[in-house]
This record gives C-alpha cells, sequence and structure tokens, in this order.
C-alpha cells in the first residue's frame, strides 16, 4: 500500500537492498553481527500520528493485535531547536523471538493541543472539538483487534478481516481538505495541520534499515533524490555502531483535493509524506546513554556554523574521545548491553541491538516535512506530560527499554551459569 502511495519509497528499498547485498559480499559473516540479512531485509520501522488519548488507546489495541506494546516516552517538544507539538511511544515487540519474526516497530506520535507554547486557549478549544468528532478506526477492527489480543490470534477469514480494516485505515484518504482549517493549523505547526488538520490519519513514512547509511546517502544523491543535510545519531567512526543513525529525503509533493472557504473544490497538493532509512547500533546502557548524550553535545558546541562534512569530522573526534573502540571494552565498562552464550569453557558476548528510538534523531526527521517553521510562543509553559501519564492514556503498561534489554542481558547470563553449573554474582 505504501509503495504505491508514495513511490519513491519502492526506489528506497531497491537502493537499500542493493546496499545491503554490497556490504555482505564485501564482509560475509561481519556484515550480520547485527543482525541476520533476512532480518534486516525485512525489517522496518512506521510513522504514524494521532489527535487525542483514545485514538492512542484504540492504536494501542491494534497494534496489541499483531504482539506489539508501547515502549518508550518521548517528548517532542523539547527539542531545543526543532520542537515539535507532540509526545510519542513506540509500539513494538517485547522479546527476542517475537523481533526475529517481526522486527517492525511503529513509532506513534500524539498532538498535544493543550500546549500553549503552540496553541492559544480557542485554538485548543476548536481542535479538540474536531478531533472528538472524527472516528479513525471502525468499531468492527477494534472488536477483531480485542478478541486477537485475547484469544492470541484469530481465524483465517477473521485474521483477513482484520487486517483490511486495519490497512484501510491508514490509507492516504482522498476526502476533501478544508483549506482554511488546515492553513490555520499550520500556521502553528506543520505537523498539528496534518494531524489535526484532517479527519484521517495516515502512515506518515516507513523505514527500511541499511548495513551501510553513508553509502545509502551517497547513492540516493547521485539519483538526484534531495536528502536531509545531516545523517543523525552517532557520526561514521572506526569503533562500534552503536544506537540508531538516520536520515531521510524530503517529503514530496502529494496531489490532494480541498474544500475551499466558498465551499469549492479545488485541486493542490501538500508536502508531508517522505522517506527515512536508519542503521542500528548496540544498545547503550543507561551509564552509556549518558555518555552519548554528554558527547552529541559536546559535538554540537563545537559545530556550530560548520558545514555538514565538517560536523561530521567534529563528532567523529569527539567520538573518539569519548567511546571506547572495542565491544569488549564497552561491555567490560557497563557502557552496552550483550547477551551471553557458553561455548565450550568460553562464554561469548554477542551485541544487543538498539530496537528503540532517539528524541533528538526524531525531532530532525520530523523537519523532514517542515517546509515552513510555525510560531511558537517561547514565553510560555509547556503541559506536563511523562511516561505515567502516556500509560495511562493507553490503558496499558509502557516498557522501560533500558529494562527490557537489561532483562534480556540477565536471562542469558543465568542460563551460561546454569550450563557452567555456577550462580551469577
Ligand atoms: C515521526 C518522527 C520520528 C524516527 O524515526 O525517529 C521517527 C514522525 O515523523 O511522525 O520516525
Ligand atoms: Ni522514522
Amino acid at each position: 500500500m505504501y509503495g504505491t502511495e508514495v513511490p519513491a519509497y519502492t526506489t528506497l528499498l531497491d537502493v537499500s537492498h542493493q546496499v545491503n547485498a554490497d556490504v555482505v559480499a564485501r564482509l560475509g559473516a561481519d556484515a550480520e553481527r547485527l543482525g541476520s540479512i533476512g532480518r534486516v531485509t525485512a525489517e522496518r520501522h512506521g510513522a504514524i500520528r494521532v489527535g487525542t488519548p483514545r485514538e492512542m488507546a484504540q492504536l494501542a489495541r491494534i497494534f496489541g493485535a499483531m504482539g506489539m506494546y508501547p515502549v518508550g516516552f518521548y517528548d517532542l517538544r523539547e527539542a531545543a531547536s526543532s520542537a515539535v507539538p507532540v509526545i510519542s511511544t513506540a509500539f513494538r515487540p517485547i522479546d527476542a523471538e517475537e523481533l526475529a519474526l517481526n522486527p517492525f516497530r511503529v513509532f506513534t506520535s500524539m498532538l498535544a493541543p493543550s500546549d500553549r507554547r503552540f496553541f492559544s486557549p480557542d485554538l485548543q478549544r476548536r481542535l479538540e472539538t474536531f478531533l472528538g468528532k472524527r472516528e479513525l478506526f471502525p468499531p468492527e477492527l477494534l472488536r477483531l483487534a480485542d478478541r486477537a489480543e485475547a484469544d492470541g490470534g484469530l481465524s483465517g477469514a477473521d485474521a483477513e478481516r482484520f487486517l483490511e480494516l486495519a490497512t484501510a485505515s491508514f490509507e492516504l484518504s482522498a476526502e476533501p481538505v478544508d483549506r482554511a482549517w488546515y492553513d490555520e493549523l499550520e500556521a502553528v505547526s506543520a505537523v498539528a495541520a496534518d494531524i489535526g488538520g484532517v479527519t484521517t490519519t495516515h502512515i506518515n513514512h516507513l523505514t527500511p534499515r541499511v548495513l551501510d547509511i553513508d553509502d545509502l546517502y551517497a547513492r540516493m544523491e547521485q539519483r538526484g533524490i534531495r536528502m536531509i543535510d545531516d545523517i543523525q545519531g552517532p557520526p561514521r567512526w572506526e569503533g562500534p555502531d552503536v544506537l540508531l543513525r538516520q536520515t531521510s529525503f524530503r517529503a514530496l509533493e502529494e496531489p490532494r483535493t480541498f474544500r475551499m472557504p466558498d465551499g469549492s473544490v479545488e485541486m493542490g497538493s501538500l508536502r508531508v509524506r517522505f522517506g527515512e532509512v536508519e542503521a542500528r547500533g548496540i544498545a547503550l546502557t543507561r551509564k552509556g546513554r549518558a555518555l552519548y548524550d554528554d558527547a552529541v553535545a559536546a559535538a554540537d558546541e563545537r559545530s556550530r556554523g560548520l558545514s555538514a562534512a565538517e560536523r561530521q569530522d567534529t563528532a567523529r573526534e569527539v567520538w573518539r574521545r569519548a567511546f571506547p573502540t572495542s565491544e569488549a571494552v564497552l561491555a567490560a565498562q557497563g557502557l552496552a548491553y550483550f547477551t551471553y552464550r557458553a561455548d565450550g569453557e568460553d562464554v561469548v558476548a554477542e551485541p544487543i541491538v538498539y530496537e528503540d528510538f532517539l528524541p533528538r534523531s526524531a525531532a530532525g526527521i520530523f523537519q523532514s516535512n517542515l517546509t515552513a517553521e510555525g510560531s511558537k510562543d517561547t514565553s510560555q509553559e509547556g503541559a506536563a506530560f511523562d511516561a505515567d501519564w502516556m500509560a495511562g492514556a493507553l490503558e496499558r503498561d509502557l516498557h522501560d527499554p533500558f529494562e527490557l534489554y537489561a532483562r534480556q542481558s540477565e536471562a542469558s547470563l543465568r542460563e551460561v551459569a546454569q550450563q557452567h553449573g555456577t550462580t551469577p554474582d
């Protein structure tokens, strides 16, 4: 569906597959250290944006039917240079075997109309009225979702129906867009208009995973596709890949119909949807993450006014000073998560791949479709939202990514200890 709606996505998939095949040809088994080529080829994340806690809770039921649960809390309103009026979580499988079968995550954002930095009380009221009237997901879909989750699956015909209704809910609607309402919201924030300016939701992007994101970036530019200025996240360097590196191409113009203030219908276009690609590295512990956040801040500080190439060089220097250049030292210093397995008398460490997102990259990715900066009143306080609030809105547990990685690592250690007839300390 998404490839039909956004043909450039199909190009991105083609180039991703070429890049991955070349890396495997070049590096052999080493290329698969952070995931089998089968998994990496199938792997995607998507992004969906909704307007209300009720819509978020409904999405949680639909993803729950597919074994995908909310993990992590991201506040994109805080990103210094690129704030967007949303708070987010990501739906994904939470155990390693499930992830191997279904390597799919959906970054899911909810609009925050109560945030005074973006919305006046009057606009908040009209926005909430508009959102309160729309129905994104048909009751039949939600009923099937609940049954799937309760029973651990659906019969063939019901499963087909569930997929049909779910897919249709995320299709770009042909309904005319109210021009005046959309424009009013867009003056505040393009993301607010994308979410609250229309009566439906849609896939915002789908993101394949590549094994060499620098190569992909260069190949897309060679094809004449304009990418955003930077690859977000850590620089390319000789040490281990950690967390997440992401980049995207700019949102493309898509034809849409508009209802004008005089009641007439006109053809026009919107730039909302784009293509993103990512490379994944090792999950960092809280201690490793603190090191990462400090390194990002230091690289930023030293990069002001520099070109994209110079920024990468600067970040690389900062990284060399901050991060160990081997997995073994990452493990020894408790900076990253590993699983362990017994190999004869030896214990072998294998990196745990980072399955989540980074608020700063996410804010940067949101900018891919912000053609114009909206207006934001920085003298105002933001409304308080946190992980507990999100769990309440979703009416289910919100998993902490650090805890999930730590549990996986500890479980593997217990198994090794059992095989060696000792108990771990
Ligand atoms: C989500 C942006 C965040 C990522 O990969 O960090 C994201 C959006 O644009 O709705 O997808
Ligand atoms: Ni994304």
